[in-house]
């Protein structure tokens, strides 16, 4: 949209107006704020997504953001919402809500997509300014090509509005169980230590790395700028896009992946010694692809382990010697958090942790039937 800022959505004051009077939900995906983005613009992220913090509070919307928004570790965000979508009071209370705004798309959560398909909206309005499609199930009604902070620079002032749901409360239960479920050296355990103790970058890679790290998180004080390469989420070239992440800024990079992602770039292990900042690849290694367990491929069997799963039994120590890294294998969730602070300090270091290939699937599926309160069944 060309136009001088004030006169682009004047015609829109009248739908915005009626559309903020109605019970409102904020869903924030990976957001894109420029059409062509030079790695000095990733800088200002942060700051721009913290408008549609201030936009959620002022409306009184509860604020669902991905954790590649830049805001998803805000107080402000409903930071558990896809495992509280397990919780029937929770969704209960958020199917009140009757109109959407989104900003940017790729959501990593399979459940708040299901959600948004399924909810009967009076209005969904979607905001991001790249023209391709984010919408894979046809809700929106009106799709606003611009960036956020645009569109929100231009919204027409409302009075600040009180909140119409309860759904912080509600979230508490779900916050409750994630911290029973993440006390072991597991990759829950693990996802959750590392979203508290994470400094500078984080880039997450797909597979069950991304959807993790989208589910245990905790709110947070310090900035923590999260990068990952959804889309057609391959899990090639993740060692190597961390790494470029990594030469951006002077501050610590942490690259976290899945074993079959390490395998599938192990050469790239060869540039992290160039690195001139603390950088640390943490590998999950649960011996394959386990997120295959949590697919609709084969349960068992050898279709799975041969065709899926693939599983290898390799260790990274090695590796981690072959390309001059440092190397630790922590054999408790305490040990990983000294290793993996000490890690963030100085270097580059390789943590690889260990763990049993059934272990994830099992701790989610427990975790879900906890949360609703019946016997487990495999979903992610
Ligand atoms: C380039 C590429 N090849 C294959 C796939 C299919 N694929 C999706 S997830 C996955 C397994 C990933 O395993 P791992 O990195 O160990 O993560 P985990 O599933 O254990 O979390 C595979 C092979 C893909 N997404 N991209």
């Amino acid at each position: 949209m060309n136009g001088r800022p004030v006169q682009r959505f004047q015609r829109l004051n009248s739908e915005w107006e009626a559309l903020a009077q109605q019970r409102g939900l904020i869903v924030v995906g990976r957001v894109e704020d420029r059409v062509e983005k030079r790695v000095e613009d990733l800088v200002n992220d942060s700051q721009l997504a913290q408008q549609i913090v201030e936009l959620s509070k002022q409306l009184g919307w509860p604020l669902l953001a991905d954790v590649q928004s830049q805001i998803h570790f805000d107080p402000q965000n409903l930071i558990h919402f896809d495992l509280a979508l397990h919780d029937e009071g929770f969704s209960a209370e958020l199917a009140k809500a009757e109109v959407l705004l989104q900003f940017g798309g790729r959501l990593i959560s399979k459940r708040l997509s299901q959600f948004i398909t399924q909810q009967s909206w009076q209005d969904v309005w979607l905001v991001d300014p790249l023209p391709q499609r984010l919408d894979p199930d046809y809700c929106v009604k009106r799709r606003l090509i611009c960036s956020p902070a645009d569109f929100i620079a231009d919204l027409p002032a409302i009075p600040e509005q009180p909140t119409w749901h309860q759904l912080a409360s509600l979230q508490r239960r779900t916050s409750q169980l994630i911290e029973e479920f993440c006390t072991a050296l597991s990759e829950l355990g693990v996802c959750h230590q590392l979203a508290q103790l994470a400094r500078g970058q984080l880039f997450i890679g797909n597979s069950l790395p991304a959807r993790l790290m989208n589910m245990l998180g905790t709110h947070r004080q310090i900035t923590l700028r999260v990068f990952a390469n959804r889309g057609a989420s391959g899990i090639d070239g993740l060692i190597a896009t961390g790494y470029g992440i990594s030469c951006t800024r002077q501050e610590p990079t942490t690259i976290l992946l899945g074993d079959t992602s390490a395998l599938h770039d192990l050469n790239s292990l060869a540039l992290l010694k160039q690195a001139t900042q603390p950088l640390v690849v943490v590998i999950l290694n649960n011996d394959g692809g386990s997120i295959f367990h949590m697919l609709p491929v084969p349960k068992e069997g050898d279709l799975l382990e041969r065709y899926y799963r693939q599983p290898h039994g390799l260790s990274f120590e090695h590796a981690a010697q072959m390309f001059g890294l440092g190397y630790v294998a922590p054999a408790s969730l305490d040990a990983f958090a000294t290793a993996y602070s000490q890690a963030l300090t100085v270097g580059v270091t390789l943590i690889e942790v260990n763990v049993p290939h059934q272990q994830v699937a099992d701790d989610l599926t427990a975790l879900g039937a906890a949360l609703r309160e019946e016997e487990g069944e495999r979903r992610i």
